[in-house]
């Protein structure tokens, strides 16, 4: 990308906290934890990153994303809504009877959804045979993927992997979602992958750490990333569950919570008054 315009993917960022949280909302409960951990990486995803036709979801060439946590399908539909998928109003639906925004991706359902997602540790999978069927096809594009870092306990994640390094991907870019949480704990208490990027490494992995609520970090490291030849990329992004979103944020209850109407008040509030003073999303001063 040319120039990047960082304050829209703020803007942006914020917009996607604040559909999430509308949307679980009126939905009555969902998995905000990890929908709103990724607002960020979306922003800079869907905000100018990604080579892509909004009003062509299948076009050829497109850069793909296949979000491997596909639980926090809510965060994703948000950023698709708002760069122009699909009607905003459809947000309301979201995991009610007869939607095309179900809990967890469906790429038959969804515009703009890659694949099919939500049984944990299968995307990364997909998102090899994507970047490797794209190179045998001559067809120049970025795949992205984003798994959680509960996710990574999965075998097949590093089946995967091995797979992806072994046929030198390199068109392949993969975020790890470091929120420090899985379903019902931390990592440390729960099953806890450690070292995330030296692993990645071991695996032939050119991998990065970076503050995963900082759309300038993650862009210049997807830049970097872009530059690596022969091997796939990994960018472990920095995180916390429930960011950005004051009632959630790194609660332990947070995976998947029920949300009111007061909640979803009070959410909004305090995203708007963090940007307004150009905080992280996390309240933390930019400056
Ligand atoms: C194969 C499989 N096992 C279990 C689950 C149930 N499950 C849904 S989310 C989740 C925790 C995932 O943790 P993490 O990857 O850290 O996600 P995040 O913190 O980003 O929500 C689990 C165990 C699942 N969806 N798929
Ligand atoms: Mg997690």
């Amino acid at each position: 990308m040319q120039n990047p315009n960082f304050e829209y993917m703020r803007r942006l960022s914020a917009d996607i906290r604040v559909e999430t949280v509308k949307a679980i909302s009126k939905a009555g409960a969902g998995h905000i934890g990890g929908a709103v951990s990724i607002a960020d990486v979306l922003a800079v995803l869907y905000g100018g990153a990604m080579n892509i036709r909004p009003s062509d979801p299948d076009w050829e060439h497109r850069d793909w994303l296949v979000l491997s946590k596909g639980h926090a399908g809510p965060g994703l539909y948000a950023a698709l809504a708002l760069t122009g998928y699909f009607p905003m109003d459809w947000l309301d639906t979201v995991n009610k009877p007869g939607t095309r925004l179900p809990s967890h991706c469906d790429m038959k359902r969804t515009p703009g959804i890659d694949m099919t997602t939500g049984s944990l540790g299968q995307g990364l999978s997909a998102a090899v045979g994507i970047a490797l069927g794209n190179r045998i096809n001559g067809i120049e594009s970025y795949v992205y993927c984003i798994v959680g870092d509960g996710e990574i306990n999965e075998g097949q994640i590093w089946e995967a992997a091995q797979t992806a390094s072994h046929n030198k991907i390199d068109n392949l870019i993969l975020f790890v979602d470091w929120n420090k949480k899985q379903l019902d704990g931390k990592l440390e208490d729960v099953n806890d992958p450690i070292d995330i990027a030296g692993k990645f490494e071991a695996f032939g992995f050119e991998a990065q750490t970076v503050k995963g609520y900082d759309v300038e970090e993650i862009y210049s490291a997807i830049e970097r990333a872009k530059k690596v030849k022969g091997k796939p990329s990994v960018i472990v992004l920095d995180t916390l569950k429930g960011l950005g979103i004051c009632f959630a944020e790194n609660a332990v209850t947070c995976h998947f919570m029920a949300v009111d109407e007061k909640m979803e008040k009070e959410a909004i509030d305090v995203i708007e008054k963090r940007y307004e003073q150009g905080a992280y999303p996390g309240g933390e001063s930019r400056k």
